[in-house]
């Protein structure tokens, strides 16, 4: 069963003839298509609707979807109170869609029932088809080529900023659509903030240097996350790198389908907690797709159980005030009996001049 008809099932259930949907990537997910807009979808009903500037494009990327143009002599408000029958109910992403666009619905559909469709497309994103898992393979391939590529041109004395364009660069030369999000670069008592923001820091001999990025590519997010050291690192530094490797791979046997999230994060934040503890506050790893952050989650809170296309983070990492950082993480897609990992770049520690 294709997308579309999954939806339109799942739609039914909640009885709820149309569903109109204004998040970019649940539009992506069930159009192909990409522009600014909106898509219409109900059991015999596939629009997308959206401006001049997109016309084209919509064509292009979803042959099969009714284009209906909006904007200059004809208002979206208007153009929806003509799709939409006088009889039938919509919903619409309530935990995305404004309070003045709900007004504007309302006011645009007078009689119509406007329900609630929060995580419908979400749900259904949930498991990768194996189409999206060789995207993100992909979209990591680049990633990890990018760090291999630049490896050699990282030395002490550059800052942050530097080696982030310098990764950055790679990743788009390779072939990444874009950044699939700001890449993090964060030496010595930086590494301690995990979502460090690069800056014109000085990276020095005995500090480790943690780079957290990832490549876009056809829309799909790699996220990895290496830790390196430049030059010789001190025996503290050294003992906690190999701890987070310890409990990257203890996470990482514990993968495969059957097996609760919450389970997976327990088994890394135990052994992490046990030698430093409240060091690693995040979560143990999110999924990836469409977006970089995506459900289901590897956490304490997390009910989930590991299926078979699932594809997920998993990166603890050791942070200490005033000392550093330690952070390592792979994108893995989940199988029967095990995972696939996608991120291939070593975890032995490295060390660069
Ligand atoms: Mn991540």
């Amino acid at each position: 069963m294709d997308r579309c008809a999954r939806f339109n099932e799942r739609l039914k259930e909640a009885g709820l003839n149309l569903a109109l949907i204004y998040r970019p990537e649940n539009i992506q997910y069930l159009t192909g298509y990409t522009g600014e807009g909106n898509a219409l979808i109900g059991e015999d009903k596939k629009v997308i609707l959206t401006d001049f500037r997109y016309i084209e494009q919509a064509g292009r990327q979803a042959p099969d979807w009714q284009v209906v143009r909006v904007g200059g002599d004809v208002r979206l408000d208007e153009a929806l109170s003509m799709l939409i029958g006088k009889d039938q109910s919509v919903g619409i992403e309530e935990d995305y869609v404004t309070v003045a666009q709900r007004r504007m619905l309302e006011k645009a559909l007078p009689g119509r029932t406007i329900g609630c469709i929060t995580g419908m497309t979400e749900q259904l994103r949930r498991v990768k088809e194996p189409g999206e898992i060789e995207k993100l393979r992909r979209a990591c391939q680049i990633s990890c080529q990018a760090l291999e590529n630049m490896l050699p041109r990282i030395h002490a004395g550059m800052t942050e900023k530097q080696v982030q364009v310098a990764l950055d660069y790679e990743m788009l030369n390779l072939g990444a659509d874009s950044v699939g999000f700001n890449t993090i670069a964060a030496a010595g008592v930086n590494g301690s903030l995990p979502h460090a923001i690069p800056s014109d820091k000085v990276l020095m001999e005995g500090e480790l240097l943690t780079l957290d990025f990832g490549a876009l590519y056809q829309g799909y997010h790699a996220d990895m996350t290496r830790t390196l050291a430049i030059g010789e690192i001190s025996s503290e530094l050294s003992k906690m790198y190999e701890d987070v490797r310890v409990a990257q791979q203890m996470a990482l046997d514990a993968v495969r389908s059957g097996v609760p999230n919450k389970e997976v994060d327990a088994v890394a934040r135990k052994f992490l907690d046990g030698i430093y503890p409240g060091a690693f506050g995040h979560g143990l790893g999110h999924s990836v797709g469409l977006l970089i952050h995506e459900a289901p989650n590897f956490n304490t809170r997390d009910l989930s159980v590991l299926e078979p296309g699932i594809v997920i983070t998993v990166e603890p990492g050791v942070y200490l005030p005033g000392v550093g950082g330690v952070r390592i993480e792979d994108t893995v897609a989940v199988t029967e009996d095990g995972y696939d990992n996608l991120v291939t770049f070593p975890k032995e520690l490295i060390h660069v001049k």
